[in-house]
């Protein structure tokens, strides 16, 4: 038995011996984190700029969230859903009174909550809107990505996510992305039951649609009775600057499916929002999970949520995301290595003027690294920014000082 790591070389070969070859990490191994900050083994000190793909958008470690999750620790963590439990209605009050729902129904990971909706968009379709038995179509947007299960790659568009993994569920439609005219002539068709898309395209690379789309969509699926699903697993808990990304246009989702930020990166906990009509077309029975709606999530779900609301971090990702978009716009004017920044609040991307085969971007990120910043890239030559919502406007300026560097060093 390996005691503990004595190296970062330890720690990798490890990983690549040992462990499944399912990603290919940046080479630093992490040891600690605190608020915006990171270390690795050999004590250097870095800027996560990747907020473990938007799940720690509290910030590393909070006190108050993890004062929560050692107190009920110590009292109840996990009773299965066979029993009541006094920690999960209040839960689901808080998420339901918070995002202004009927019902809500806990799962683990984002994956399990997409399938969750795709379940409740189905049965509503059959049983609501009166669509023949095993015919429901469930419209998604080329490029998404709603996590890795064998149904949901059966709505992806990515080689990488499909390939060799077949056969695939049937049921759904694939239309256009920020495309109105495509959107309307595909939901016309009345055995849809659902339009089910991220309100900003995460894996896509940050992609943003134009202003307005949101709410064509909306319309469309109240005008052709199909219910509006939003997966803001990424986007969601502030991360763009409003509680929602949704809220930027004003959007309701019949159903909405939140993930990630939730717990504030302490353990897995999903989440899946609707009213009456939707949500109590499944019956008992007929979904669950052993973990999903335990007293431990229960209570670490309102602590993260809550600190969400008394720091302000909605706020805060909205103005600091302008300063980083400024500085990097400021950068582009300055250099050829990077040709675009995009994004809303603290969810942003910059694009490198280089093909997505090439290594530019990768080593770009090794730069980083070694000045200081953790940041992964997407799609080859896209990279993803998005620390922790609790940054400050000092610390948001010295990221964007080590990025100037690097790229000047590059
Ligand atoms: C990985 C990206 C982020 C998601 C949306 C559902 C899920 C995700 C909109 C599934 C997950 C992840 C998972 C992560 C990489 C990642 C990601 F690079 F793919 F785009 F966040 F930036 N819906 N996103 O973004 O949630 O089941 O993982 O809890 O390592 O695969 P999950």
């Amino acid at each position: 038995m390996v005691e503990s790591i004595s190296s970062g070389n330890e720690a990798m070969t490890l990983e690549n011996q040992y462990g499944a070859h399912n990603y290919h990490p940046l080479p630093v191994v992490l040891t600690k984190g605190q608020g915006v900050f990171l270390w690795d083994v050999e004590g250097k000190r870095y800027y996560d700029c990747l907020s473990a793909y938007s799940a720690v958008n509290q910030g590393h470690c909070h006190p108050r969230i993890i004062q929560a999750l050692i107190n009920q620790a110590q009292v109840l963590t996990l009773t299965s859903r066979a029993f009541y439990n006094d920690k999960l209605g209040i839960a689901e009050k808080y998420v339901c009174e918070t995002f202004g729902y009927d019902k809500a129904l806990f799962m683990n990971s984002g994956a399990e909550a997409n399938e969750t909706a795709i379940k409740l968009a189905r049965k509503w379709g059959y049983t609501k809107k009166g669509i023949a038995e095993n015919k429901a179509v469930i419209v998604v947007a080329k490029q998404n990505f709603h996590g890795r299960t064998t149904t949901i790659i059966s709505a992806s568009t990515d080689p990488s996510a499909t390939a060799g993994f077949g056969p695939f569920m049937p049921g759904f439609e694939i239309v256009e992305y920020d495309n109105r005219e495509a959107l309307e002539k595909t939901l016309a068709n009345p055995n849809v039951c659902g339009l089910w898309i991220e309100p900003i395209q995460g894996e896509a690379g940050v992609y943003v649609p134009h202003d307005g789309y949101l709410k064509e969509a909306e319309k469309l699926c109240r005008q052709h009775k199909v219910l509006f699903m939003l997966d803001e697993i990424q986007t969601g808990i502030a991360r763009t600057g409003k509680m929602l990304a949704g809220d930027h246009e004003n959007v309701r989702p019949d159903i909405l499916i939140l993930g990630k930020a939730l717990s504030g990166g302490v353990m897995p906990i999903s989440l899946v929002l609707a009213d009456d009509e939707v949500m109590l077309v499944i019956k008992p029975g007929e979904h669950g999970s052993t973990f999903g709606g335990n007293p431990l999530a229960s209570v670490v779900v309102v602590e993260a949520l809550q600190v969400i609301k008394d720091e302000r971090l909605a706020e805060n990702a909205e103005r600091l995301g302008i300063i980083f978009r400024m500085r990097m716009n400021a950068l582009i004017a300055k250099t050829n290595l990077i040709t675009l920044v995009r994004g809303k609040g603290l969810l942003n991307a910059i694009v490198i003027n280089d093909s997505p085969e090439s290594k530019t971007a990768w080593d770009l990120c090794l730069k980083f690294a070694e000045n200081g910043l953790l940041a992964k890239p997407t799609h080859g030559n896209i990279i993803r920014l998005a620390p922790p919502l609790v940054i400050t406007e000092e610390q948001i300026h010295e990221c964007c000082d080590i990025i100037e560097k690097s790229v000047r060093a590059y």
